[in-house]
């Protein structure tokens, strides 16, 4: 008897180590890979979703989970479509990943795709790999086809001249205003980080963490602007570099507190049983 129960609570206790160590992300939403024939999103026939050496501009089809595809544009107006590219040298993974430059004459050049907008706690995750000059803005902000970040959530950017580039995040108070704060995590110019948003919309606070490592800030980061949801992610630079697998993920429904509840449950099972 008592033998059956200490099986049984193993094997919940194996359900929920399962349930922690699976995949690094919850439930993905949408995820894009900048791919053709391997990694995320690939797929055998050719130039889908993406064409390798051209621009990322209103592809990404059959990527499931977005709202739109990719839309380029330049200095606040269209353009830029060139200056966003599918490049096999930009892969972190896969055979293709996004190449992204300033448009000449314009000042810049933004990237920027809709999701099924989120009003809860959900992730944006992205690799990226930018050189010593330049800035990268992150804004995700209010989707349902608001074109420009007037809802903005979280906001992150690399920035410095190139003995002190650095990630700066925006310590938001909802007037729409940037508020930066230098998280003194280095960026690390030619080489490839993993960026981490965890954002909780309904207490529009947010956390930053580059390849595992938190921000500590003194206090909790605030949204720039007061979307009550978001529905798009983007990025905008006057730099250039490298960009990849970009997931968006919801927490994990309560599996693992489901595994852990059963654990406990059979536990103490087993001990009143042990006392029969
Ligand atoms: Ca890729
Ligand atoms: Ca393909």
């Amino acid at each position: 008897m008592l033998k059956s129960h200490i099986a049984a609570v193993l094997s919940f206790a194996a359900i929920a180590a399962g349930a922690m160590s699976g995949s690094a992300f919850g439930q993905i939403i949408a995820q894009s890979g900048f791919n053709d024939n391997s990694g995320i999103n690939s797929n055998p026939a050719p130039n889908t979703p993406f064409t390798i050496g051209q621009t990322i501009h209103n592809r990404g089809e059959g990527e499931t989970g977005w709202t739109t595809l990719w839309a380029v544009s330049a200095g606040g107006g269209t353009g830029g479509e060139d200056h966003a590219l599918a490049l096999a040298v930009a892969a972190r993974e896969g055979d293709g990943g996004l190449q992204i430059d300033p448009t000449p004459g314009r000042g810049n050049t933004r990237a920027l795709r809709g999701f099924p907008s989120q009003s809860r706690s959900f992730s944006i995750d992205q690799d990226i790999n930018f050189v010593a000059a330049g800035e990268l803005y992150s804004r995700p902000g209010q989707g349902g086809g608001v074109p420009e970040p007037i809802g903005t959530g979280p906001q992150w950017r690399i920035t410095g001249t190139a003995g002190d580039r650095h990630f700066e995040v925006a310590d938001g108070t909802g007037d729409q205003i940037d508020h930066w704060e230098n998280t003194g995590i280095a960026q690390l110019a030619g080489q490839w980080q993993h960026v981490t948003l965890n954002i909780d919309v309904a207490t529009q606070t947010w956390t930053f963490a580059v390849d595992g490592t938190p921000y500590k800030a003194p206090d909790p980061l605030g949204f720039t602007g007061q979307p009550a949801s978001i529905g798009y992610l983007e990025y905008l630079t006057t730099s250039s570099g490298w960009i990849d697998s970009v997931v968006v993920a919801a927490p994990e429904p309560s599996g693992v507190i489901v595994a852990l509840g059963l654990v406990f449950a059979a536990l103490t099972r087993s001990k009143r049983s042990c006392l029969r």
